[in-house]
């Protein structure tokens, strides 16, 4: 990254941080996120920014759209050479204790297309409203990142046979400014993290990682909600038992068991951890609001993707549901990458109306119409994404 966008970053990081004087945002102000002026700014008390459906055009998502979810305060100094990373936990034959350095020189170096979301996306849409980052369309993104493949740094440590869960630890401070409380400390089942498109990586898009996107260190997991991908990462535990760190339990992160009636109070007992995202997709092409020409057809294009597995059709509709087109779906680059499909409508009428994308997985499950299960901290909205075309 620039010297300039790191010392703006360092800036930012302190007023956030609120231990310097200097311009203050205030509600309804316009904040931009250094390096990411497009993105639409939820909260700079953390940092947390979305991008439009249309900016997440390109097959691999830029940098300066890139969302940014923050749940604490981001290192305010990072020193690249010196900066190590742990495994430990009672689940490894070995600690080891590695710089960045020995992780580009021990591993095998991989660039590999991977997709993440916050597991939140989409919050806005729930009705009765939940607290939390009222997230619309853009916390997800597929970009390239570059490091070594999370399951070779295992290995090298020895993964023992009684490996439940890896638990990840992040050099980003907590909001209370208590500085031994992590901010989040989450992560994934054993095999996840051994699978392909798990990784740790130290570049995104042929650069350093962004400072709010885990610069120097991260984790990439695929496809599971953005919450397992540990920024600014110190540290990884291989447990024995689920792994219990910040954000592991009571609401955050899981959903409810069974269904619920929207609104309803959940003992913390009755809500599981998500696991993989469900079925979703993004139509990037048309921006929303266009004006159309009705003797043209109109090309409509975008993304799909669905948690671990692949996405096997996607189908878009403009009378609102009641007749679906199948349109062009490609394989994604790699595993844990998403899939662009694209196809070309025709309007035989003018007016308003509206596209509407719905992908199916390769186990015939398809994206809900409208919004599905109610849950307390309104995770997992998948629902279709439409966008409205005024045909003249
Ligand atoms: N250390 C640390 N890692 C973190 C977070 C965080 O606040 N601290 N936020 C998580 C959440 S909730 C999401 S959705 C992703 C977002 O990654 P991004 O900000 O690079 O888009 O990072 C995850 N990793
Ligand atoms: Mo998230």
């Amino acid at each position: 990254m620039s010297e300039l966008t790191r010392r703006e970053f360092v800036r930012q990081a302190l007023l956030v941080a609120g231990f310097a004087a200097g311009p203050q945002s205030t509600y309804g102000a316009t904040v931009t996120l250094p390096g990411k002026p497009k993105l639409r700014v939820l909260n700079d008390r953390p940092w947390n920014a979305e991008a439009l459906p249309h900016q997440l055009d390109p097959e691999v998502t830029p940098t300066e759209v890139f969302f940014v979810r923050n749940n604490g305060i981001p290192p305010l100094r990072v020193n690249v050479n010196d900066w190590r990373l742990r495994i430990d936990g009672e689940s490894v034959q070995r600690e080891i204790d590695l710089s960045i350095r020995d992780l580009k020189r021990r591993y095998d170096q991989v660039s590999l297309q991977l997709l993440i979301e916050c597991g939140g996306n989409g919050r806005a849409e729930f009705n009765p409203p939940v607290p939390g980052n009222q997230w619309t369309l853009g916390a997800v993104g597929c970009p390239m990142f570059h490091g070594v493949r999370l399951r070779d740094v295992l290995e090298d440590a020895g993964v023992k046979q009684d490996a439940v869960y890896i638990g990840f630890r992040g050099a980003d401070t907590h909001l209370s400014g208590v500085s031994d409380l992590l901010p989040i400390s989450r992560g994934v089942p054993i095999a996840k993290a051994l699978a392909d498109d798990a990784m740790i990586a130290w570049g995104m898009n042929g650069n350093d990682l962004h400072p709010m996107n885990g610069h120097p260190l991260r984790l990439v997991i695929a496809g599971w909600p953005g919450s397992v991908s540990g920024k600014w990462l110190t540290g990884i535990s291989v447990r024995n038992q689920v792994h219990d760190g910040p954000k592991m339990g009571g609401k955050s992160y899981r959903v409810p068991r069974q269904p619920i009636a929207p609104g309803t109070t959940v003992a913390d007992d009755d809500m599981k951890i998500i696991e993989a995202m469900p079925v979703k997709s993004l139509i990037t092409y048309p921006e929303t609001g266009l004006r159309h020409r009705k003797e043209n057809e109109l090309q409509v294009r975008g993304h799909a993707w669905a948690g671990d597995r692949l996405v096997k059709r996607v189908q878009l509709s403009i009378d609102f549901g009641q007749r679906w087109q199948d349109v062009t779906l490609e394989a994604p680059r790699n595993s844990g990458a998403w899939q662009r499909f694209s196809g070309t409508v025709n309007f035989a009428q003018s007016g308003y109306h509206e596209v509407w994308a719905k992908a199916i997985d390769e186990k015939g499950v398809g994206q809900p119409m409208v919004l599905p299960g109610w849950n307390p901290k309104g995770y997992l909205n998948n629902a279709c994404h439409r966008i409205a075309t005024h045909v003249v």
